[in-house]
This record gives structure tokens, C-alpha cells and sequence, in this order.
């Protein structure tokens, strides 16, 4: 393992560094200030001047948030450094979730912020999980104040592993105006757009540094006995060993170190910087972590994929093993990903042409036609095995969209298949029942950003609607019914004469159709006919919706040798169930879903009563497996008050609360509710 005590000029290697945290901590920002800072970009842009790196797209400018995944490549200090800005809204985590392993480090993002501990949980967790080592960068420290010394208390409880303050604050009257580095134990004062200051540490300062620094070397001592020994005896350890302690423990995940920061000003960036040269492990270690073995052929992990307004498409990859240029051909599993033409840098939209990518470098390959994102991609004989799998969350929220003219129906095809590429987190279905293209997401902003993207990068206007609620109707008593088609028009007549015996069947028993003829009154022949008849008849029952949970069975009926076709028997059969059904009493059937609500327990009580409130039928609650202070709610559930649950969900969460449904079963619906559903079927059709 590297030595290091600070300030060492050698190359550590090119790193690929994850900007993740709860939505709106200054990812972007801290982003730019980075930027700034190496000399990639001339000045620091704001998110309020719309001019940063990061969040370039339109819709990004527009909703002033992170709605996908920015990559930036800099330079610091001989290395090649790659940050991944993520979003931090729950509803485009999945940019996020799929970068995750492949990165070095993670560098979590967060604020002084009570409110946003539940999403700086799930988040710690997710990376806790999948062993990614972690370091917390405190963010908006001009916004702070004394309180800023809980630091701890606040955020602890948001980790499973140790939180380690590198860092304390110190003031100027009120104001925070610079800190002390506990590893160093040099004192800073922050100056805005430039390097911090160094200053003599004296005074109150000077004592604080001493029981903060032995609170941390406490907590790297729980992971080396030597160094508790030291403490013990009252032994200051050497600098190295405490730099090598954090290096180690940061590497094997035992703790996550803890700095601070202003982003908007570039404040305590510099320090961020260092501590990821010196401390964070690089694409060694991240390639042991993976089981990729050195100097194999070329293997590398599909990050995002984008298709450039210049057309093309660009999979963002990081090169695990080997190295990767133009003509590289690559495989993903068994199949073919394509042939690498042009390998770019990326500083956000900014692409620069370069030449082949070496070990553990992150860049832009064109034209893979068939990679997806978290493909592994691998240039040998034979396919490396998969590095990672991460599968998007299911969805939770649906629109039925169309193309606003009918000219751009193929178009909208085409990009809907571009956009789910782009976004694995999005899904489209094609309802035959309703035809109606539906478009599945995470949340109200994931689809509205998804539709922006169709029109803005796509060029096609889309109207939206609520996808329709799968009703269907049934009967409550059966009848005998005669349906007899019959015409005389010129030469040629038809006929066809059918009785048939109708009932229903329990819920679930969906239909059936059954022939009962004796002495030939209706010839075999015609008896498929008659049941296509009835099939047609039932897809569109008395209350407007597919009729289901009955049999049918054809019992009597005549026939002609002349007359007597397919066709009219099919008329026949669907004359006899479009009369009977009136009397049968015809009833609406909903579909029910069985829902289970994962959130922290403190809102449990809220989500019982969300439930309750939308008909839903509370079936118990546990705590949620291996989730200290969560719980799990079950409920029976209307699809039709599913539809914007998640809204609501999310409010009473502070964000972090999720559900999944799968359909239970249909239920009978009778009363004002039902009425409604069906005189507005009427309207619609
Ligand atoms: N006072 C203060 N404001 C900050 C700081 N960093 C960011 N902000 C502001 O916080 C808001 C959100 O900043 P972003 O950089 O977009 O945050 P983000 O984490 O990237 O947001 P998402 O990607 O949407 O989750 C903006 O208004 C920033 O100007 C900071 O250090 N101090
Ligand atoms: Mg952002």
C-alpha cells in the first residue's frame, strides 16, 4: 500500500469519482467548483446563471436540478481525475445506481439538514451494500453555524459505519471562517475562489484540534490495535501511520471520513482533492474489488449511455482492465457491442477526441451500436463475466402518451426506444387492450422530463393523459338467450340461429364456451364461428369494458343449406350475448393490488391513514428486514387510487419512502364511484 504524508508529486493513477447525496446539496456546484479549481474550466459557473458544466440540457436548466448522469474529466496533480455528477431526486437515482460499481470512491454530498437525513441514509446504504468506499463532503458550510460542531449527532445516524471528522470548523464571530485539518493539524482559512490560507493554529482552536483529533484517532484505533496501544500510553502516532490508517480504513470501507466546504466558493475543494489523491484507492484495488484480473484483455463497464445531438451514440465506460482504443471491438456477454470509433473525453457536453484509454480511465466510445449501460464490455476472446447487474427500480408512476400529429407516429417509436436506452429506469408498454402506449417512471418529474426529452431531443410534441384502470365487468345472474342473424337481399341470404345458455362464473373464472348440440340442429362446422361471435360480443360489455368470469354455452339453434355461412353464425352467437347481457345484471369489476409500502417508521402512522383514505384495506405492518427504524405496510388496493400514490408517499417521507404493487385480484364495484366509471366511458366513447 501506498505511504504517503501529504503532499508526495507522484502519479497515484486515474480515478473515477462518484458526486452522489440528497437532492439539491450542491453536487453540481461542487462539480464546477472542482473544475475551477484543477483548471479545466476559466471560471466557476452557478446553477442560478444556468451556466455550469453539469445540468447543461435544457430540461436539467429548466427544473434547475440534476436529471441525469454529468461526466467531467480533470487533471490534478499528474492524474487524470473523472467526476460523475449525479442526480440526487430519488426519481433519476437510478443514474446514479448504475455507476456505482465501477467508481473508486464516492464522494456523499450533504448538507446540515435534518430533513434530508432519510435520503443521506438510502443513500450511505446503497454504497454501504455494494462496498464502495465513502467519504462525506459537508456542503453549504457558509450557511451553517455553531451547530455545525453536531455534526456527528446529526449524521451518524444516517451511516452504519463510523463517521470520522478530518475536519473542524472555526469561526470568526459567527461565521465559519476556515478549519483545522485533524490528520495535518494545520489550521486554514477559507478565501473565496482560492486556495484556503494556511494560519498558526493557537488559541481556543488549538484545544479543540486536540480532543477532536483524539476523538478521530479513537475511532481509527477501533480498526488497529497498535495504534490504540499508542493512545493508551499517551504516544503520539507518527503522521504516516495516520495517513496510512486513513488511507486503509477508507479502502476496506470501516470508515467514512468526514470533510467540509463550500461549494459556491470552492471552499475546502482543494482539501477534497488531496484527500482523494492520497487516500482514496484507485483502479487496483477497484479491480480486485470487481475480481478483474490485471493485464487480461481490455474490460470495461458501460457507465451511461447518450445519444450526442450531433447524432451518434457515446457509451460512457471506465476501463477496468487492459486498455481500449479505435477498433477495439468489444463483446457484452455473448453478443457483440461493436466496434469503437472515436474515443472522447468528456467535461460535460464538451467532447474532445483522444487516443486509446488506459487502465482505469474513464472516457466516451462511439458508436458501440448494441452496448447498454452496465454491460461489461470485453475486447478478448471471450467475454469477461458480468461486473455488476443493476437492475432499475420497478416503476411507480404511469402516463399514456401520443404523438401530438399522427405523422410522428413512427418517430415517436423510434425515440421512445432512444430514451428508454438512455434511461433503463423508464419503461414503455403497449396496452393492445386500449391502445395505448404507456410510459412508466419513477416519479411525476422523471416523466415530465422524460416527455421534455421527447419533444426537446427527439423533436416530437406528445399529448399525455392517465393511462386507463384495466375494468372489466361481469354478470350476477344468467339467462337463456336466442340470437338469430338473418337476411334476404337479393340472390344470396344469410342465416344464422343460435340459443344459448349463459352464467356466470366465480371471480377469477375468466370464460369459457361450451357446445351442447344434439341432432346436428347447428352443424360442427359452424360452431367455431359462434364462439368467435361471442368472443367479439364480450370484448366490449353493456357497462362498456371486457366482460369476463362467465360461460357460455351454445344449447339449440337452426340452421339453413343455402343461407347458412360462418359469417352469419358468427353474427348470430354475438347477437345472442349483446342482447342477454342487459339482463343479466351486469356489474363493474376493478382490479385490487396487493401494495407494500417500505418508509421510516415515524411515518408509518401517516401512510396507514394515506391507505385508508384511498380505499385501500390495511393488512398489517413489520418492520422492514435488515432496515433498523423502517417498516413494512401491506394493503389491498384499487388500481385506480394507485395511480399517483408515490406523490404522496414521497411527502409523507421526506422522500424516502417506495412501494411495489402486483395485481391480487378483481373486485365487484357498485355505488356513486362506479357510476361514475361508467357514465364517464360513455362520454369517452
Ligand atoms: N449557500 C450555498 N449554496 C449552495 C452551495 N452549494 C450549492 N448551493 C446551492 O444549492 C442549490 C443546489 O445546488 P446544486 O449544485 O444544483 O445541487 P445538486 O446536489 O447538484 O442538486 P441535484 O443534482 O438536483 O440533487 C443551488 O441553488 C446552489 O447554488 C454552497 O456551498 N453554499
Ligand atoms: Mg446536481
Amino acid at each position: 500500500m501506498a505511504t504517503n504524508g501529504g503532499n508526495g508529486t507522484r502519479a497515484t493513477g486515474p480515478r473515477c469519482v462518484a458526486l452522489v447525496g440528497p437532492f439539491q446539496s450542491g453536487k453540481t456546484t461542487l462539480l464546477e467548483a472542482i473544475l475551477a479549481r484543477t483548471g479545466a474550466i476559466q471560471r466557476q459557473g452557478t446553477i442560478e446563471a444556468g451556466n455550469t458544466v453539469g445540468d447543461a440540457s435544457k430540461e436539467a436548466r429548466h427544473h434547475r436540478m440534476s436529471v441525469e448522469l454529468t461526466a467531467a474529466t480533470t487533471n490534478f496533480m499528474g492524474d487524470t481525475y473523472t467526476f460523475l455528477d449525479c442526480p440526487g431526486s430519488v426519481e433519476f437515482v437510478h443514474d446514479m445506481r448504475a455507476v456505482l460499481p465501477a467508481i473508486d470512491v464516492a464522494v456523499v454530498v450533504c448538507e446540515m439538514d435534518e430533513k434530508k437525513v432519510p435520503q443521506l441514509q438510502l443513500i450511505l446504504r446503497e454504497l454501504e451494500d455494494k462496498k464502495i468506499p465513502r467519504i462525506l463532503f459537508v456542503n453549504k458550510i457558509d450557511k451553517a453555524d455553531a451547530g455545525v460542531q453536531d455534526v456527528l449527532k446529526l449524521l451518524q445516524p444516517a451511516s452504519r459505519t463510523k463517521l470520522i471528522m478530518r475536519q473542524i470548523p472555526t469561526f470568526a464571530g459567527d461565521i465559519i471562517s476556515g478549519f483545522v485539518d485533524l490528520a495535518l493539524e494545520r489550521a486554514f482559512v477559507y478565501k473565496e475562489h482560492a486556495p484556503s490560507e494556511v494560519v498558526p493554529l493557537e488559541g481556543d482552536a488549538a484545544d479543540l484540534e486536540k480532543t477532536a483529533r483524539f476523538s478521530m484517532l479513537e475511532t481509527l484505533a477501533d480498526h488497529d490495535d497498535e495504534l490504540m496501544e499508542q493512545l493508551l500510553e499517551d504516544i503520539q502516532p507518527p503522521r504516516d501511520k495516520v495517513f496510512d490508517d486513513l488511507t486503509r480504513e477508507l479502502r476496506e470501507g470501516l470508515v467514512c471520513p468526514v470533510l467540509m466546504g463550500t461549494a459556491t466558493r470552492a471552499n475546502g475543494v482543494l482539501r477534497l482533492m488531496k484527500a482523494l489523491r492520497h487516500e482514496s484507492p484507485g483502479i487496483v484495488e477497484t479491480a480486485k474489488r470487481l475480481g478483474v484480473k490485471a493485464g487480461s484483455d481490455a474490460v470495461a463497464y458501460v457507465l451511461k449511455t447518450l445519444n450526442t445531438a450531433h447524432g451518434g451514440k457515446m457509451s460512457v465506460a471506465r476501463v477496468i482492465a487492459g486498455q481500449a482504443g479505435d477498433g477495439t471491438t468489444f463483446l457484452s456477454g455473448d453478443d457483440e457491442a461493436g466496434r469503437v470509433a472515436g474515443v472522447f473525453k468528456l467535461v460535460g457536453q464538451s467532447t474532445e477526441k483522444r487516443g486509446p484509454a488506459a487502465l482505469g480511465e474513464t472516457v466516451a466510445f462511439a458508436k458501440l451500436d448494441k452496448a447498454k449501460t452496465g454491460d461489461t464490455l470485453s475486447a478478448g476472446k471471450q467475454a469477461h463475466p458480468a461486473l455488476a447487474k443493476v437492475e432499475p427500480y420497478p416503476p411507480v408512476l404511469a402516463i399514456a402518451i401520443s404523438a401530438k400529429e399522427r405523422k410522428d407516429d413512427v418517430k415517436l417509436g423510434q425515440a421512445l426506444n432512444k430514451l428508454a436506452e438512455e434511461d433503463p429506469s423508464i419503461t414503455i408498454e403497449h396496452n393492445a387492450e386500449t391502445h395505448e402506449v404507456v410510459l412508466w417512471g419513477q416519479g411525476e418529474m422523471h416523466l415530465r422530463v422524460a416527455t421534455e426529452r421527447l419533444s426537446d431531443r427527439f423533436g416530437v410534441a406528445i399529448e399525455r393523459r392517465q393511462p386507463s384502470v384495466g375494468y372489466r365487468e361481469t354478470i350476477r345472474k344468467g339467462v337463456v338467450q336466442r340470437g338469430r342473424h338473418k337476411k334476404q337481399s337479393g340472390g344470396h341470404g344469410q342465416y344464422g340461429d343460435v340459443v344459448l345458455d349463459i352464467k356466470p362464473l366465480p371471480r377469477g373464472g375468466g370464460f369459457s364456451f361450451e357446445e351442447k348440440i344434439t341432432g346436428g340442429v347447428v352443424p360442427r362446422n359452424y360452431i367455431p364461428a359462434v364462439e368467435e361471435g361471442v368472443v367479439d360480443a364480450l370484448a366490449h360489455g353493456p357497462l362498456g369494458f371486457p366482460v369476463v368470469d362467465l360461460t357460455v354455452a351454445l344449447i339449440d339453434g337452426s340452421y339453413h343449406t343455402v343461407d347458412s355461412s360462418d359469417m352469419a353464425f358468427r353474427l348470430a352467437g354475438r347477437l345472442g350475448i349483446v342482447e342477454a347481457l342487459p339482463q343479466c345484471q351486469p356489474v363493474l369489476l376493478e382490479p385490487i393490488h396487493l401494495v407494500e409500502i417500505a418508509c421510516p417508521s415515524e411515518a408509518t402512522a401517516k401512510i396507514n391513514a394515506l391507505m385508508s383514505g384511498r380505499r385501500g384495506q390495511i393488512l398489517g405492518f413489520d418492520t422492514r428486514e435488515g432496515w433498523d427504524g423502517w417498516d413494512l405496510v401491506r394493503a389491498k388496493m384499487p388500481e385506480a387510487e394507485i395511480g399517483d400514490l408515490i406523490v404522496e408517499i414521497r411527502s409523507a417521507t421526506a422522500g424516502a419512502g417506495t412501494f411495489t404493487f402486483k395485481f391480487d385480484h378483481m373486485a365487484e364495484l357498485t355505488g356513486r364511484t362506479a357510476d361514475q366509471i361508467i357514465s364517464a366511458r360513455r362520454a369517452a366513447e
